[in-house]
């Protein structure tokens, strides 16, 4: 349960009298809570008109769901299905609000019962399927499509436990179990009439039955899966679209009858199985068993999936499988459901009968896959032991597409055995899912023009060249509708007064907003939204961190998982340095403008190096915010458990955005554009879409500093330290700020505690010093620091770059992303 206290207000709030269409609402929403809870509002909690709100909200997008169920289907309509591991949703009752057009309609008449809206709304859990960017990439998307009538379904697993709840413990991370579904889940329904079978592991014996291969399993696994559908509203639209969520459980036909001791003992394998499988997000993958219960999802989730579209298909269109391109695209997010590929072969194959041909030609024109990644450990491999083990008969078709693979590059490159392994599906004992993709996917994206730049060139060069109209780069987005509308309403009323309302659905139009950015009235009134929003937020840390943080102070924020090519270690460096030249430079000290640093980060539960650094930032933000001699010049906020709900609070608050990743390892970054929409200046290198927004915004309007991506690259071809040894012996503050980490003086008297941090900066972990280029960009990151602090006390000046930075964001919705998807890879039609 979300941890906000909501109580009655003693008073009513209200001071509107409701209008019919209210009363009626009211009617509803009382109804519910007797019919749902058996209770008279006057015993009602808190939770329970919460529950009462969503199910009045669910009742009306029922309504339209039927309608537009019918459309889709009379009007033959494409479908996409977006296979992803990660959904991060976060709440859905104020956005489905905001989307049905009701949020007056919903806070008149919750006022009137005694309630707010923004606190009713907090009762409800973050559906926090996901870890980051990717999978709340999805959850945009999803509200993107819908909003432009196009028929999509998200399909993930409906994990138990989503990611962990963080929790410091003495300046560590802790990792708690999420219970998002403590309270049930009121968006969801259960469909028990479309679970389907999903069998793993045992032997497959082949066999010839009627002049046609047919594969029999032997001691395998069955789980059953249970699809539970979300439906979801788009803004001011039509159309009713879905997030299906698959939850394992075991199959009910087990012969329980005959009770012996194997049919029990299978029985609870099966179980036990199943309790795992959508279990939770992201297990440990530190062991085989973790290992192996990764790869039983991603072949449930795209077993039950690929199941369900075939038998959607086959109602609607018969069994006319070349048709299947132009009825269905499903689209790969990152190389976690790659599976899909060879599963759909099984079925077309093993079930449906068709030769492998004319599957294959209708498999690959019916996937596409979107890389968001290039670091390499992120780019996924099976050892192929484990993978024949847990899906045998899968592994034989990959084979077979590895066989044909192979045939086909020793056809263009003879002999040239290099290119041949770098290129297989399957090589080193190793199945290559991203190469799979490759060797599959009739369409290949990258996330932003500069990370595609690198997929063509490098990663996936070999692929490219072979076939380069396949290759898209598709710059990612964010739903204006959650990222301003929802989480920011002052500052969106307020654009809604000078540019009208056509802004939230047609983002372009934004722009208009720059005629207004030396508007002196109209920059009072940003800046004014911007000091409330910090003052709320200034609360909240004193309620959770107790710490007294100054709204006038630069609120300069770096929110995002926690890893080492995002460098929230060189932020850290620097506010150390910051810290040591107020306590020796007095006049440095005197004309220092106040700073908050405010962080927020999830590191993955092994990344030790990681969690080290989370330990660094409370570390140095217990030092800093208790010494009386910096007079509370600069204070350091770490917030615990970082999530969609809380971003929400803290992006709009934000002065300044933290977007510093060593360029040319970001793919795109989206947290980016929510900071940028919402009127905060970034500071960050040329990476991922940074790229972009210098372009939108212009060079006035945002702090670009650092080594470009080419010039990360030549540093990382030669070993050899000589540029950080020099950077070591004549930046002094920096050198200052490093020797900090092992006297003592962070966690008094302990010199080992950071000691491997300092340790990879200066000699790597290979003998490679710095690989992330923190030395290397240090100075002139500081400098550009120092700009800033200048800059922002013109406060006109700054106001004015703020604006702009709103104005110029428009390019950044993703309704332009999916609108870039639809014209270049999927081709759907949006409903009538
Ligand atoms: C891989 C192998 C084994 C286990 C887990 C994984 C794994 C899981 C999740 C690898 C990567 C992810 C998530 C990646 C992610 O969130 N990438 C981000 O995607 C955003 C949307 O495109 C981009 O904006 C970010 O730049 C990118 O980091």
């Amino acid at each position: 349960m979300a941890e906000t206290k909501t109580t009655k207000a003693t008073a009513k709030t209200s001071a509107v009298k409701l209008t019919a269409a209210e009363e009626a609402l009211k009617k509803e929403i009382v109804g519910k809570v007797g019919r749902h809870f058996g209770k008279v509002m006057e015993e009602a909690t808190p939770h329970m008109i919460y529950t009462a709100c969503a199910l009045t909200v669910r009742d009306q997008i029922m309504e339209k769901w039927a309608k537009s169920h019918r459309q889709v289907k009379e009007e033959g309509s494409k479908k996409l299905y977006y296979l992803s591991f990660e959904f991060l949703m976060g709440r859905l009752l104020c956005t489905n609000i905001l989307n049905l057009m009701q949020t007056d309609e919903y806070q008149h008449v919750l006022a009137d019962l005694g309630y707010s809206l923004s606190d009713i709304a907090e009762l409800e859990n973050d559906a926090g399927l996901g870890n980051g960017g990717l999978g709340r990439l999805a959850a945009c998307f999803i509200d993107s499509l819908t909003t432009m009538d196009l028929p999509a379904y998200g399909c993930t697993i409906r994990y138990e436990h989503g990611l962990f709840r963080q929790k410091i413990v003495e300046g560590y991370q802790t990792e708690l179990p999420d219970e998002w579904l403590e309270h049930g889940n009121a968006w969801e329904i259960s469909r028990p009439e479309e679970a389907v079978k999903v069998v793993f592991g045992g032997q497959v014996d082949c066999e010839w039955v009627d002049g046609r291969m047919v594969y029999k399993y032997r001691n395998e696994n069955t789980v059953l899966a249970m699809p539970y559908d979300v439906p979801l509203v788009g803004y001011d639209s039509k159309i009713v679209n879905k997030l299906r969520l698959w939850s394992a459980t075991i199959p009910t036909d087990v012969d329980m009858i005959s009770y012996d001791r194997g049919t029990f003992d299978k029985m609870m394998e099966a179980k036990s199985l199943a309790k795992q499988i959508s279990g939770i997000l992201y297990p440990d993958d530190t062991t085989d068993d973790g290992k192996k219960l990764r790869l039983r999802q991603q072949y449930f989730l795209v077993s039950a999936t690929l199941q369900w579209i075939l038998k959607e298909f086959e109602e609607r269109n018969g069994s006319d499988w070349s048709k299947l391109p132009d009825k269905i695209v499903i689209h790969i997010n990152d190389t976690h459901p790659t599976l899909a590929i060879p599963e759909m072969m099984r079925l077309l194959m093993d079930e449906k009968g068709l030769g492998w041909d004319e599957a294959w030609n209708i498999v690959t024109h019916v996937f596409a896959y979107t890389n968001h990644t290039v670091m390499s450990e992120a780019l996924e491999k099976w050892n192929v032991h484990m993978f024949r083990e847990i899906v045998p008969r899968i592994y034989m078709i990959v084979e077979e597409i590895n066989r044909r693979l192979m045939e086909q590059l020793e056809a263009v490159y003879p002999g040239d055995k290099g290119k041949h392994q770098w290129m297989a599906v399957i090589a080193n004992d190793q199945v290559n899912m991203a190469n799979l993709c490759l060797a599959s996917c009739f369409a290949v994206n990258g996330v932003s023009k500069l990370h595609t730049e690198i997929l063509k060139d490098d990663i996936f060069r070999d692929y490219y060249v072979l076939d380069k109209e396949r290759f898209h780069a598709i710059t990612n987005g964010i739903t204006f509708r959650r990222w301003i509308a929802n989480c920011n309403p002052e500052l969106t009323e307020l654009i809604d007064s000078k540019i009208g309302k056509g802004w939230l659905k047609n983002s372009e139009k934004l722009a208009e907003l720059a005629k207004f950015a030396k508007d002196k009235d109209f920059q009072k009134k940003f800046d004014d939204i911007k000091k409330k929003n910090k003052v709320a937020l200034a609360a909240y840390i004193k309620e959770h961190n107790g710490i007294d943080v100054n709204p006038d102070s630069i609120f300069d924020v770096q929110c995002k998982r926690l890893h080492e090519y995002k460098r929230q270690m060189m932020n850290v460096l620097h506010i150390i340095a910051e810290y040591n030249r107020i306590l020796s430079d007095s006049s440095y000290a005197d004309n220092y403008y106040p700073k908050t640093y405010i962080f927020g980060a999830k590191a993955a539960p092994g990344y030790v190096r990681a969690k080290n650094i989370i330990k660094l930032i409370n570390s140095v933000a217990d030092i800093i915010n208790n010494d009386a001699r910096i007079k509370d010049k600069i204070k350091v906020v770490f917030i615990e458990n970082y999530g969609v709900s809380i971003a929400e609070k803290i992006i709009i608050a934000a002065d300044v955005s933290e977007q510093i990743s060593t360029a040319g390892k970001e793919a795109s970054g989206t947290g980016n554009m929510k900071f940028m929409l919402n009127g905060a200046l970034t500071i960050g290198t040329l990476d991922g879409a940074n790229v972009e927004m210098l372009e939108q915004v212009g060079e006035d309007n945002i702090y670009i500093f650092g080594l470009k991506a080419d010039e990360v690259a030549a540093r990382l071809k030669y070993a050899g330290n000589d540029e950080v040894k020099t950077i070591y012996s004549t930046n002094t503050s920096l050198r200052h700020a490093l020797e900090m980490l092992i006297d003592g003086s962070i966690v008094p008297g302990n010199t080992s505690i950071f000691r491997d941090l300092y340790q990879t900066l200066l000699f790597g972990d290979y003998g490679y010093p710095d690989t992330y280029m923190v030395l290397r960009d240090f100075e002139e990151y500081m400098k550009t620091q120092e700009k800033i602090s200048a800059d922002y006390q013109n406060r006109s000046k700054w106001i004015e770059m703020a604006i702009m930075n709103t104005a110029m964001s428009g390019f950044f919705s993703s309704d332009r992303t999916i609108d870039d998807y639809n014209k270049k890879i999927w081709h759907l039609t949006p409903i009538k």
